[in-house]
């Protein structure tokens, strides 16, 4: 048993277990988040676990921490590896530390929409590389969303590439991301995400970037006075399993898992797209002050930044994403 207070399938709370199958009773799987109760990762999980809940006829059930309980992102995907965690929602950011491919989906300005980089993800481009997770350990689910990313910062409204130099932002950790950040003049620190409210608080650093439902449901604006909407990454994230978790599972729960995990996509997405410009309205309306830069100046400081990654991800994969129809 593992303390934290989880929110199972049920919706009541009780100490985790881990996968326990003596005695004929449901096999307990443990799935961990970084963001909030409130986030779209939370109730994209929600989904699943219903899903898995019908699929198996009560046999499976999944035990859900949410707020980085059992850890954060990098963190769960090493636990994934090892086997001591069953089951996590991350973005991809940390995921190209452990398979280098994953990189290519964190360059700048690379989606231009919600439709552009479904299409991608769900297409033969995603699905190259999930099948890519196997060889470190990992079963992929599914694509699920976190979203595309705005800046805030605790100094001064950002509406143009001038306005970003100097300012100390957290980002995460990811080579791409970091380089992107500096390219515009930015002092990037990459950070696990359950440090960074505290450290905006005490001003470590001024900035972070995130997309709307990731500010919002972590409180984020409380800490922040300027929000601009850069759209500047669009961040997907997904569902994990420790893949010597699911092997070791009846091969109609793994069917079970993998059905749930792609049949919640929509409705995960949906959650965090669905209320951004409330959300938005909302921070607004609680003093956060917001500017929409015109990011074609943006846009065009991170040529750099393809050029120093062209030859490690190949033109030709990057145009295919870029062009993708
Ligand atoms: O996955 O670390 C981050 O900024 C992530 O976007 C956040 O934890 C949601």
């Amino acid at each position: 048993a593992c303390g934290g207070d989880s929110q199972t399938s049920g919706g009541e709370t009780g100490d985790s277990t881990t996968a326990d199958t003596s005695g004929g009773d449901a096999i307990v799987l443990r799935a961990s988040h970084s963001c909030a109760i409130s986030h779209p990762y939370q109730l994209g999980l929600e989904k699943f676990a219903e899903l898995v809940d019908e699929k198996t006829n009560g046999a499976v059930q999944i035990d859900i921490f949410h707020s980085a309980q059992l850890g954060d992102e990098r963190a769960n995907i090493e636990d994934l590896q090892m086997g001591t965690l069953d089951i996590a929602v991350s973005s991809t950011g940390p995921l190209g530390n452990f398979v280098s491919d994953y990189l290519i989906l964190d360059l700048p300005f690379l989606f231009t929409s919600y439709e552009h980089a479904h299409a991608v993800l769900d297409g033969e481009i995603g699905q190259n590389l999930m099948a890519k997770l196997d060889d470190i350990g990992i079963v992929g689910g599914a694509f699920w969303e976190n979203g595309f990313r705005e800046m805030t910062n605790s100094k001064h409204p950002i509406n143009s590439v001038a306005d970003c130099a100097g300012l100390k932002i957290r980002c995460m950790e990811n080579q791409v991301h970091m380089d992107a950040f500096s390219a515009l003049g930015m002092d990037p620190t990459p950070m696990a995400w359950s440090e960074v409210f505290t450290a905006l608080q005490q001003g470590v650093i001024d900035g972070q970037e995130n997309p709307i439902a990731v500010i919002y449901s972590n409180a984020v604006y409380e800490a922040q006075d300027y929000l601009a909407i850069t759209n500047h990454v669009y961040s997907p994230s997904m569902i994990l399993f420790s893949k010597p978790v699911f092997e070791g599972l009846d091969p109609a729960y793994q069917t079970a898992l993998l059905e749930a995990a792609q049949e919640a996509a929509a409705y995960e997405r949906s959650a965090c797209e669905d209320s951004e410009a409330e959300q938005i309205a909302e921070m607004e309306a609680a003093g956060l002050e917001v500017t929409y830069p015109d990011t074609t100046e943006f846009q065009a400081a991170m040529a750099p930044v393809y050029e120093k990654y062209a030859d490690q991800f190949g033109q030709e994969n990057i145009d295919a994403i870029v062009n993708f129809e």
